[in-house]
């Protein structure tokens, strides 16, 4: 079958390009990839699926400090006609000096947040009481801007600039102006991993993509190379010798153990077991409204295999025994990779899910059989299989035993699910729990929406991936051609081989997605097709059948039945 979309630019890259892909997401609008695949001569073309919007590119940086400033100030902007800040400026012939101790003085809403750039120094209080997420900039607070915008790789800089000067109020002392300087501002991503060239980026710094649907469903385990990656910081780089796991909480001391520590005074586990981005979809909701997060497709979702120590048993290690569950109930984790104010990446799991025998979450030192790939966490990262990625700490540097959830922004102030009434405004972090364990998911793969069918095929192939979360198991997959009128029963494989289905895990350790497919006939006489899929668990959860009434702010969550519409080319 030749499914083939052109798009108006068009810009081809064949898998043999460069390693790093240098297109960024705001020129990579229209990209079409061909190739044939595994024996079968059928060429195969993919139409990128977002549009040129920079302001995409934009919403995907907005988890960076630099960029919360670009989207806030730029409506700053349009709110603020006259500018008197800057009016008073250019009356006074020599602007006030601050030194940087003054400067520092300066780092929250009581004393006032202040700012320097390019030996500027901006009071931005104003700003950040405004902007939701204002607060992000409370870490550059007291401090130089440079260094967040070089983390974020904020662009198209100008126009913030410009909006930036309203709010100067003086200068930074010429001592401290050289000092500044000497801080050598590297770029933290240069040491990033190369990637492969196939991924679809979101964000090129941090480092954020996803496979090409198509392929996702061509392997039951998917290659590492384009398992999706979701960072928020740069790739920290890990020496195997010096690394040491920190373990604390549990006795009195902290115990901490070698990467040989792990591999070899641990019993080896593995597990399949499938990840997904809680934000995964989120491309559908912010078609219904706008929401604040990476522009995820239907690839943020993965399937691999995992080996590694058990959390389990290196608690145990550590001194755990059943009293501890009186007092304390998370186990938190600790990644390597920091942003510029040292602050760590951090998740935590309830403490019943780490030491229960049926949980299986793993100190996982290999992906697919091999050491795990610097973008997932070499050399150590946990896996909670049946719980939200965000939970499965990557570069995982200290596990500590505790009464209270992580502090983390991403355990406190996201990855939480609200209202689709709740709004910036309106929304209280504290009132809805962090998300565990993900609902029922199913998305299509092939056919891409646009595609074209010929009516001399008379029948259409349609592929795609289930998975539930909390270890539930997929049992049915409907997949529909009308628009959800008449609906199939999709063939579910749970193998890398399609004969051999593999009997079904004990209840509740259901990790891995199930891939499935189905052949149907082409209704006569339409001339598009409206694909339709839909999974039901072993707990007969199924998914809503539009995504308004789930729509939040955050764009997570997003699980409703997956629409792609095909024409039919009448011959
Ligand atoms: N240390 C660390 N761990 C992390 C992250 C991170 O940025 N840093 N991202 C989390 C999120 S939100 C997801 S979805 C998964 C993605 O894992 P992957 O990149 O291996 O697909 O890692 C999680 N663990
Ligand atoms: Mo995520």
């Amino acid at each position: 079958m030749l499914l083939l979309r052109r798009c108006r630019s068009l810009t081809r890259f064949g898998p043999l390009n460069t390693q790093r892909n240098p297109v960024a997401p705001a020129v990579a609008s229209c990209a079409v990839r061909l190739w044939s695949s595994g024996g079968s001569e059928d060429q195969r073309s993919y139409r990128h699926a977002h549009g040129p919007r920079w302001r995409h590119a934009l919403a995907g940086l907005l988890a960076g400090t630099g960029a919360v400033l670009a989207y806030g100030l730029h409506h700053h902007q349009a709110d603020q006609s006259d500018s008197t800040s800057l009016q008073t400026i250019e009356k006074i012939s020599t602007p006030p000096i601050f030194t940087q101790e003054e400067v520092n003085s300066h780092r929250s809403l009581e004393d006032g947040v202040w700012v320097t750039y390019k030996g500027g120094v901006y009071d931005i209080t104003e700003f950040v009481a405004m902007h939701p997420g204002g607060e992000k900039i409370l870490l550059a607070a007291g401090g130089a801007l440079e260094p967040f915008w070089a983390l974020y790789a904020v662009h198209n800089q100008e126009h913030v600039l410009e909006i930036l000067s309203e709010y100067k109020v003086g200068e930074l002392s010429a001592e401290d102006q050289k000092k500044q300087q000497t801080v050598k501002s590297s770029d933290p991503y240069s040491s990033d991993p190369v990637r492969h060239p196939a991924l679809r980026i979101n964000s090129l710094k941090p480092f954020n993509a996803e496979p090409p649907p198509e392929i996702l469903s061509d392997s039951y385990i998917t290659p590492s190379a384009i398992f999706f990656k979701r960072n928020h910081l740069p790739v920290p780089q890990v020496d195997p010798d010096s690394y040491q796991l920190r373990v604390e909480g549990l006795s009195e001391g902290v115990l901490m153990l070698s990467l040989k520590d792990l591999k070899t005074k641990f019993k080896k586990h593995t597990i399949t077991a499938t990840l997904q981005c809680a934000g995964n979809r989120r491309s559908e909701m912010n078609k219904v409204k706008q929401v604040k997060g990476l522009n995820w497709g239907i690839a943020a979702i993965s399937n691999a295999t995992w080996s590694g120590a058990r959390l389990r048993d290196v608690l145990m290690d550590a001194g755990y025994y059943p009293d501890v569950s009186q007092w304390a109930r998370h186990v938190q984790f600790e990644g390597l990779d920091k942003d510029v104010t040292g602050t760590t990446y951090g998740a935590s799991i309830p403490l019943n899910k780490a030491i229960s025998e049926d949980g299986d979450v793993l100190l996982a030192y290999e992906m697919n059989g091999e050491d795990l790939p610097a973008d997932h966490g070499y050399p150590v990262r946990v896996i909670v299989p049946g719980t939200v990625g965000a939970r499965n700490v990557k570069w995982l540097g200290k596990i500590i035993v505790s009464a209270e959830e992580s502090h983390s922004h991403w355990q406190q102030n996201d990855y939480k699910g609200f209202s689709p009434g709740t709004d910036w405004d309106t929304v209280d972090f504290k009132s809805a729990p962090a998300i565990q364990e993900l609902p029922i998911q199913s998305a299509i793969t092939m056919p891409a929406d646009g595609a074209v069918v010929d009516r001399s095929d008379e029948e259409v192939t349609i592929k795609g991936y289930a998975w539930s979360g909390g270890g539930r198991e997929v049992v049915r997959v409907d997949v529909s051609v009308d628009g959800g009128k008449t609906w199939q029963v999709a063939q579910l494989r749970s193998s890398e081989k399609e004969q051999a289905p593999a009997p079904s895990p004990p209840p509740g350790q259901a990790w891995a997605w199930k891939l499935w497919e189905v052949t149907a006939p082409l209704p006569q006489e339409a001339q598009e097709l409206e694909i339709v899929c839909k999974a039901v668990d072993n707990s007969y959860n199924m998914q809503p059948d539009t995504v308004s009434p789930i729509w939040n702010l955050r764009g997570v969550l997003s699980n409703a039945w997956h629409r792609v519409k095909v024409k039919v080319r009448e011959d």
